[in-house]
């Protein structure tokens, strides 16, 4: 019997568990066992598991679970364990990177970035693990591993940041702190010291993307939900066999702008501006400080920033210096956590 089914009159199938295929040799024999949950039916499947439960999952989440540990009783700490302060101050609390006189010291004193060290070495450890998990996991379903690399690229990000840029620089001071507006402000900072990070090509360059990434989503997001009632959301069979949905979506875009993706290179669309978001971002940062120190005066030598009357001198770059870092709340005070 033909159903009529959109994102407002879903339904859920109630059966037995899906339990998938039987794993290949050298899996773990351990699943955890799946559960049915009707409010999660409402947002994708009712059905919860079974998730894979191998060696190099369990490390990842031991790992997360230290490096949230020591990030969180840092945290506390600098509120004298006060439960309350620590709830009310919690998106201005912060564990900093070690300050510039200790370099590149793979021992700082703990208070003086060492708990911060080793709370990046766990998160770190712990992100990793579970990139090499989801490739594996890809690779025992005969899956290609297109997941993996987008989670790559945001993971370059991340290391470019934290790890490869500090040591580049010579200095962990360099990298960004844990916490909420902590690491707002590092960013703020971070634009400000390097002359205005807007002028850095590869910043414009990964905005594109983030810009055109949420663009196409809603796209494409919009099209098939507009096209559920002629079968759209089955965009496999669409790929594959051509029928009114797709016919329909695809005359839409041409007749609105005389162009249109099909239902497989949409994807390719989307993979592609989402994952080079991070991707070019991570050359922008990279590049920042250690090819470029001013943004804003590499802007105007190469003709894209305006050059503004001198009131003052400005120098033709930047004393090598250190990231300033902007002046924190004393969370101590309690009249500020009031
Ligand atoms: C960070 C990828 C890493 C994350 C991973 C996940 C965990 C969980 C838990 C294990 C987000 C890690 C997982 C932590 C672990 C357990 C249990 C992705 C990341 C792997 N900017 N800006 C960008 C805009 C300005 C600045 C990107 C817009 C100012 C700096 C993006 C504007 C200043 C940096 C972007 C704007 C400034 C960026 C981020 C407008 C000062 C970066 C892309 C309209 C505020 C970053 C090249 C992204 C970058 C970045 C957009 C303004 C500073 C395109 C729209 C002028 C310092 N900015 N920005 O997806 O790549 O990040 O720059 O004003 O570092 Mg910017």
């Amino acid at each position: 019997m033909a159903r009529y089914h959109t994102l407002f009159t879903s339904f859920e199938l109630q059966g037995p568990d899906e339990l998938g295929i039987p794993l290949p040799r050298g899996s773990s024999p351990r699943r955890l066992r799946p559960f049915r949950s009707s409010w999660l039916g409402r947002i994708g499947e009712n059905q919860v598991g079974p998730t894979y439960l191998g060696a190099l999952g369990l490390a990842s989440i031991v790992c997360g679970f230290i490096a949230i540990e020591i990030i969180g009783l840092n945290m506390w700490a600098s509120v004298d364990w006060n439960v309350v302060r620590f709830i009310k101050m919690l998106p201005f609390l912060a564990l900093e990177p070690p300050s510039a006189k200790q370099g590149l010291s793979l021992f700082p004193p703990l208070e003086d970035g060492g708990w911060w060290l080793m709370a990046g070495f766990f998160l770190t450890a712990s992100i990793l693990l579970w990139w090499v998990r989801m490739y594996r996991r890809a690779r025992a379903l005969g899956m290609g591993t297109h997941v993996c690399w987008a989670f790559a690229s945001a993971i370059w990000l991340y290391l470019v940041l934290g790890f490869i840029r500090p040591i580049l620089m010579g200095s962990w001071s360099e990298a960004v702190p844990f916490g909420v507006i902590e690491h707002l402000n590092w960013t703020a900072t971070f634009s400000v010291r390097y002359g205005n990070i807007f002028y850095n090509p590869f910043h414009m360059l990964s905005i594109v993307f983030l810009y055109g990434s949420t663009m196409l989503f809603t796209m494409h997001g919009g099209t098939i939900l507009a096209l559920t009632k002629f079968g759209g959301e089955r965009e496999t069979h669409e790929i594959t066999d051509p029928g009114t949905a797709m016919e329909r979506g695809s005359l839409f875009w041409r007749w609105t702008m005389g162009f249109n993706a099909n239902f497989d290179s949409v994807h390719r669309w989307l993979f592609t501006f989402a994952t080079l978001t991070t991707l070019t971002g991570g050359i922008g940062i990279l590049m920042t400080g250690t090819v470029v120190d001013n943004w804003y005066l590499w802007g105007v030598k190469h003709g894209i920033a305006p050059q503004y009357a001198r009131i003052q001198p400005i120098p033709d770059s930047l004393p090598p210096g250190i990231m300033p870092r902007l002046p924190q709340l004393d969370v101590r005070q309690p009249e500020l956590a009031r």
